[in-house]
C-alpha cells in the first residue's frame, strides 16, 4: 500500500509531495483541479469535509487534512528521513516558522483568490483582495528578516519548514515584488527546487519557477 495525495499542480499539495519525495515514500496523486472547482463536489468533500486540498490517505488508510499536520505526521512516522532537526532549539525555530507561514500567511492565498468570500458585497471584493495582499508581503518581510541559515531558514540546514516556504512563497501574484524583497526566501526557494529527491516534483508542479530562473 502506498499513500495517496489528493492535489493539484502548484499548490498546497506540492509541499506534501517534496516531504513524501524526501522521504522517498511510495504514492499516488489524484487531481483535485481547482480550476474546474473540483474541490467543492460531494466526492471530494467526502475526503475532506472542508473541501480544500491537500489530502493525504496513508497506507494504513487513515485520512489526514490540513498541510501542517500532514507534514508533522509525516515526519514523525519517517525519523530518518531528517525533515526536522533532531536539536531541540533547531526544532523550536522550524515549528515556530511553520506554523507563523501556515497561519499567518497562508489563509491570506483564500482571500486573494476568492475574495468574494470575505466581501460583503461583491462591489468590496477587489479591496478585500488588495488588503490581503498588502498583509501577504508585510508578513513574508517578517520570514525573510528571520532566515538565519544560507539557502535555507535554519543554520543547521535543510528541513520541512523549507519546503513549505518555498511552496506557499510562490502565490498570491507576487512574482514582480518578491526578487527584490525577499531575497532570501527566493534563494532557499532555488535551493528547494534543485533538491536531488524533490527537483522532479518541483518541475512537475512548478515549470514556470526553473531553477534556472534563479541563476
Ligand atoms: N488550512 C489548509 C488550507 C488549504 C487550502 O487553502 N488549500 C487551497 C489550495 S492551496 C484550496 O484547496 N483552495 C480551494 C478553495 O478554497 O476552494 C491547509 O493548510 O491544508
Amino acid at each position: 500500500m502506498s499513500y495517496i495525495l489528493y492535489g493539484h499542480r502548484r499548490s498546497g499539495s506540492l509541499a506534501v509531495e517534496l516531504a513524501l519525495a524526501e522521504i522517498g515514500a511510495d504514492y499516488e496523486v489524484r487531481d483535485v483541479d481547482l480550476e474546474t472547482e473540483a474541490q467543492r463536489n460531494d466526492t471530494y468533500a467526502a475526503v475532506n469535509p472542508q473541501r480544500k486540498i491537500p489530502a493525504l490517505v496513508t497506507p494504513a488508510g487513515e485520512t489526514l487534512t490540513e498541510s501542517v499536520a500532514i507534514l508533522l505526521t509525516l515526519e514523525t512516522r519517517h525519523p530518518d528521513a531528517g525533515l526536522l532537526p533532531q536539536d531541540q532549539a533547531a526544532r523550536a525555530q522550524a515549528l515556530r516558522w511553520l506554523l507563523f507561514v501556515a497561519t499567518e500567511i497562508y489563509p491570506m492565498v483564500e482571500i486573494n483568490d476568492y475574495p468574494e468570500r470575505f466581501a460583503p458585497t461583491p462591489n468590496v471584493a477587489p479591496g478585500v483582495r488588495e488588503v490581503a495582499r498588502a498583509t501577504w508581503r508585510k508578513r513574508w518581510q517578517i520570514v525573510e528578516a528571520e532566515i538565519a541559515g544560507d539557502p535555507y531558514l535554519l543554520a543547521s540546514g535543510f528541513c520541512l519548514t523549507d519546503l513549505y516556504i518555498a511552496v506557499v512563497s510562490r502565490w498570491a501574484q507576487q512574482d514582480a515584488w518578491r526578487p527584490d524583497n525577499l531575497r532570501k526566501v527566493e534563494a532557499l526557494t532555488a535551493a528547494v527546487s534543485k533538491r536531488p529527491a524533490g527537483a522532479p516534483v518541483w518541475a512537475r508542479h512548478r515549470p514556470d519557477v526553473s531553477p534556472d530562473r534563479f541563476e
